[in-house]
């Protein structure tokens, strides 16, 4: 039986205390999620760097337990793309997801299995509410690093494919110094 428990979060860089990173993700290791694979080789031709980074906090893989993470997104674009995390729909259908942003500021886009798309901007002190059967993904707009912490149900599982195949509906871009949301010309086209 799990027993009550308490954690330290870092909200300026998103580090739990005692718990390790848990993932790295590399430029080279996502490049199918931006859209603009001449500016991805531009990139890697100089270096490989880190797009996101994340602690979990793991509770075992069953129903009624929580776990939680902290994911840290570096600032900058790849091409007019902003930096963004892979994005998946959970295999357990009927799992709700919440967000809280804790430092910097992006959007929560979603996606859902019916093709309907919306987006959340996300800053310190915003929560975000993401209901069962819904893709998501959180985009840095910002200047600095984008901290969100999310919780979810242990046993929600992660499932990668469809994002990977197809894309989100449309993409996160710079445009006059902000961002805006264009059609993604490569949704629903195999990659
Ligand atoms: C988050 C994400 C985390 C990394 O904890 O797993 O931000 O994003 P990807 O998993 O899309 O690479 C979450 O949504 N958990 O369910
Ligand atoms: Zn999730």
């Amino acid at each position: 039986m799990k027993i009550p428990c308490s954690y330290q979060i870092d909200f300026n860089t998103g580090m739990v205390t005692r718990y390790p990173k848990t993932t790295e993700r590399k430029l080279s290791e996502i490049r199918n999620c931006f859209y603009d694979g001449q500016a991805v080789e531009r990139v890697l031709k100089k270096a490989d760097p880190i797009i996101y980074e994340a602690y979990e906090v793991k509770s075992p893989n069953e129903e009624g337990l929580l776990s939680w993470c902290t994911t840290i997104i570096h600032p900058g674009c790849v091409g007019r793309e902003y930096h963004m995390t892979k994005g998946h729909f959970h295999k357990k259908d009927i799992s709700t997801e919440f967000y809280l942003g804790l430092k910097g500021k992006g959007l929560l886009i979603a996606q859902s299995r019916a093709g309907q798309f919306t987006s959340l901007e996300i800053r310190p002190g915003v929560m975000v509410d993401v209901p069962p059967s819904w893709a998501h993904r959180v985009v840095n707009t910002g200047i600095e690093e984008l901290i969100v912490m999310a919780m979810f149900s242990s046993d929600a599982g992660h499932y990668y494919c469809q994002i990977e195949e197809k894309g989100f509906m449309k993409l996160v871009v710079k445009q006059d110094e902000r961002y805006a949301l264009i059609k993604n010309p490569r949704y629903g086209v195999d990659r």
